[in-house]
């Protein structure tokens, strides 16, 4: 701003810098004028008034002060967070007497409040508060912002918003309330999820103060590790997470944490044989490849250094420059490796994780040709027979008995097996079915693995029940320019944590207000009920009509659209004319045109159960181990299960029963499973938000922002927090925790309304509400009654001890 050079104002002073000395009389007229007369400068003039030594203000105090609350309402009119309110009701609390100190504080809480998203953006201010939620901007960039312990136990107001925050008041909240938490962390893809989950659980192992350095270490390299598999470069985001992730931090009653476990929630393992445009597959398969080399191990793996496998053939991609000699990867192959040995992996099942990864390579390169000969057309060969001798060998499975499986497969008629071949696609088929599910497996147990690894020690004796705090970071909304299974999967996810969002937010606490008979204002905001209805009302929702169809063996992808046509019927839901297998959703966070090519393949998801016999009678015990345990609900779900006969048969080509479970019901099942676990916490919410589509730090694109704040529901929320009352307390636990303010420490109050609010007058708080059975307060007013518990049990402790010294 022009004014900043006129007036030699720093760029970004800390809000404390208060040096009356360098502001000239022309400059406090300037500001005080303009605060008079116009607000259009707002921003600035606040960004001025932070710096401005007050005396002149101070003499004007009382126009002021009217003046300074108009603006306060322009900025809650405007929808700016809430901290303003605060402000106006600081104003009016304080005596004139006390005004300019007053204002040096306002002008630094305005500061932070009211500048427009961009100007803070463009000084790294990327956090924000809405009430106790927290929106962060991804700045794209570094920023030295998170070695600072400022916001261990710190009140909220006293520091800038940020992300330790939040894990701050998890973690005081999981201590002094001895309940689990949850922190939610939503926002579309490349917003910043997963920086701001490892940020979190950063801050929490040190506030869980680990007993030992190596349980803290081995907490902050999950994260690296399952990303390192469960991640990728989309055209989106170049880290971003292919899979839901729930992570458990585990603590003792005392807060020591003690542990950790993750869930994982689908895993997008079509990636595996499969990239579009421009995109990767999983971290994992590079660093791989450029460490190996590195090591000169390549071949020991059976990999070429000359010929890129196909699962990692993508337009652009040159096996030599872009992967073997890779020095990213290279480091990121080391720092895996490390990851999996402090964790506690053991040496061979490295080696069976790198040998299995590399038979998923390899088994991509398996061809096949027909087999020429005049009756059977539909035989199929395998034509490269080294590559599944490879395979076969990495997977210490016979090679004959592989190349059985991949080519030909046994079906049930009346009563008898019998033999048929598979055609070349067929054969195709079989073989990415078989990379996909030992690369979703393998997954799976690395997860399982960790979990066994980083389970809380429980000694005999001692009382183990303790708390978490979760911490969910899935896949964020996308909408890329082909849309297939996996986005429909992915985005109906976003979906559901956008109701369960709005159902905190609003539902609960609305309906909360109505059974207290508590006065407030209803806030009107875009509920997505009737889009989850559509994804999983059953009979007639998406995925129940998806699996019905799944289940007729002459169903297509076309009779799977013209089907959701005629069932669906809302205006979420439309066909686009002249788009082949086209169907549009308007979600909460815009319309997705998907394409439903592949959509009953992908849902299907069949693994014939002679392949899965096959990897079993494995000599590698990790791969056993893969096909015998159902690892995880997804390994279990995942795939067609043979169901395990009394006496296992000794020979693959025996009849199994098949039992069938898709993908869509697993994945309903996994939202569930997922919900439960958020629901018995007290939740927190991080929303991240992208400010440009192109990567770039400091470039705030107004019309991006603006879209994902009204989507996520920022501005309703702004006004419920601003109107509304985060804390709803029962009058007895109110009571318990606060009577001492108003009455003596060895009194028994009753609890009724009338001694609450008793206790909230002698604090001389105002704006709170009686419920019938609750004290609603808003955040500031508990960071304040909690304060003045504190100085009122330091007075009492003092006493104590002077009472004891006096008795000698
Ligand atoms: V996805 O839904 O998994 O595709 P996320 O998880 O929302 O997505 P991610 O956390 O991976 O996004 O962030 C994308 C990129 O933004 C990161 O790779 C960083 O380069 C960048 N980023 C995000 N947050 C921060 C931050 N706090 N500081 C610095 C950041 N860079
Ligand atoms: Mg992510």
């Amino acid at each position: 701003h022009p004014m900043r050079a006129l007036f030699k104002i720093p760029r970004n002073p800390p809000p404390t810098l208060h040096q009356p000395e360098l502001w000239s009389d022309e400059f406090n007229d300037f500001i005080c004028k303009c605060l008079i007369k116009d607000f259009e400068l707002r921003p600035h003039v606040l960004d001025l008034l932070q710096h401005v030594f007050i005396k002149q203000i101070v003499d004007r105090e009382k126009i002021l002060q009217k003046q300074l609350i108009e603006l306060i309402d322009l900025n809650q009119q405007i929808g700016v967070v809430d901290k303003t309110r605060y402000c106006r009701n600081r104003i009016c609390m304080c005596s004139l007497s006390k005004m300019s100190h007053f204002y040096v504080y306002l002008c630094s809480e305005l500061y932070y409040s009211s500048l427009s998203s961009s100007t803070r953006y463009g000084q790294d201010q990327i956090y924000t508060y809405v009430g106790d939620i927290l929106i962060a901007v991804n700045p794209f960039h570094k920023m030295e912002i998170y070695t600072s312990q400022m916001y261990i136990g710190a009140k909220r107001t006293v520091n800038p918003p940020h992300i330790f925050a939040v894990a701050d008041i998890a973690y005081q909240s999981m201590v002094s309330y001895n309940a689990d938490q949850c922190v939610v962390i939503s926002g579309e893809s490349g917003a910043g999820k997963t920086e701001s989950a490892h940020l979190l659980v950063q801050q929490l192992t040190v506030l869980g103060k680990a007993n030992n350095q190596t349980l803290q270490e081995k907490i902050l390299l999950v994260n690296s590790l399952v990303e390192a598999f469960g991640n990728a470069c989309t055209v989106i985001n170049d880290n971003s997470s292919r899979f839901g992730k729930y992570l458990e931090m585990k603590f003792t009653c005392g807060g020591t944490v003690v542990g950790a476990q993750i869930s994982e929630y689908l895993l997008e393992k079509s990636r595996v044989i499969h990239q579009a445009v421009g995109e990767r597959n999983f971290h994992i398969f590079y660093y791989i490849y450029a460490g190996l080399a590195d090591r000169k191990k390549l071949a020991h793996y059976k990999l070429s250094d000359s010929k890129t496998p196909k699962y990692l053939c993508n337009e652009h991609i040159k096996l030599g420059p872009d992967i073997v000699s890779n020095t990213f990867y290279k480091e990121q192959f080391d720092a895996v490796e490390q990851c999996f040995k402090v964790i506690g992996f053991t040496l061979e099942e490295l080696g069976s994780v790198y040998s299995t990864l590399a038979a998923i390579l390899n088994s991509g390169d398996i061809e096949f040709s027909p087999v020429a000969s005049e009756h059977q057309t539909d035989k199929s060969n395998i034509s490269n027979i080294s590559v599944l001798e490879n395979v076969a060998s990495l997977l210490c499975i016979r090679s004959d008995e592989l190349q059985e499986a991949l080519t030909s497969h046994c079906v049930v008629a009346r009563g008898e097996t019998i033999v048929r071949p598979n055609t070349v696609e067929k054969a195709a088929e079989v073989r990415d079915a078989m990379g996909k599910a030992l690369y979703g497996r393998l997954f799976s147990w690395i997860v399982n693995r960790i979990n066994a690894l980083l389970r809380p020690d429980s000694h005999p004796g001692e009382d183990d029940k303790g708390f978490n705090i979760g911490i969910l970071d899935i896949f964020g909304f996308e909408n890329f320019k082909k849309n297939s299974f996996e986005q429909l999967c992915i985005n109906i996810a976003n979906e559901q944590i956008q109701f369960y969002f709005n159902q905190h937010i609003f539902a609960w606490e609305q309906d909360e207000y109505l059974n207290e008979e508590v006065d407030a204002r209803m806030i009107e905001y875009e509920d997505n009920r009737h889009l989850l209805d559509l994804f999983l009302q059953k009979p007639m929702g998406m995925l129940s009509l998806l699996d019905e169809e799944s289940r007729f063996p002459q169903a297509t992808d076309q009779t799977l659209v013209e089907k959701f046509g005629d069932n669906l019927k809302t205006k979420s839901f439309w066909r686009p004319k002249r788009v082949d297998l086209g169907f549009g959703i308007h979600h909460y966070a815009g319309k997705v045109i998907y394409n439903a090519a592949g959509f009953l393949a992908k849902n299907r998801d069949l693994l014939p159960a002679d392949i899965i016999l096959l990897l079993r009678s494995s000599e590698n015990e990790l791969v056993r181990k893969l096909v015998t345990h159902p690892l995880t609900k997804t390994a279990l779900c995942l795939l067609v299960q043979p169901a395990e006969p009394a006496d296992r048969p000794s020979h693959p080509r025996e009849t199994t029963n098949m039992r069938t479970q898709t993908v869509a019901s697993y994945f309903r099942y996994s939202l569930m499973d997922l919900l439960s676990k958020m629901v018995a916490g007290q939740p927190h919410f991080v929303r991240c938000i992208k400010p440009n589509n192109d990567r770039q730090a400091s470039k705030f694109d107004r019309e991006k922002v603006l879209v994902q704040l009204r989507y996520t529901g920022v501005l309703e929320t702004a006004k419920i927090r601003r109107q509304g009352y985060s804390h709803r307390i029962p009058f007895a636990n109110f009571m318990k925790r606060y009577y001492i303010l108003a009455f003596h420490a060895h009194e028994e109050p009753a609890v009724t309304q009338e001694t609450c609010s008793a206790v909230l007058e002698k604090a001389k708080l105002e704006n709170w509400a009686m419920g019938k059975t609750k004290v609603f307060l808003k955040y500031y007013h508990v960071e304040h009654l909690n304060l003045m518990v504190q100085q009122a049990t330091q007075r009492i402790i003092l006493l104590q001890a002077y009472v004891r010294g006096w008795l000698g």
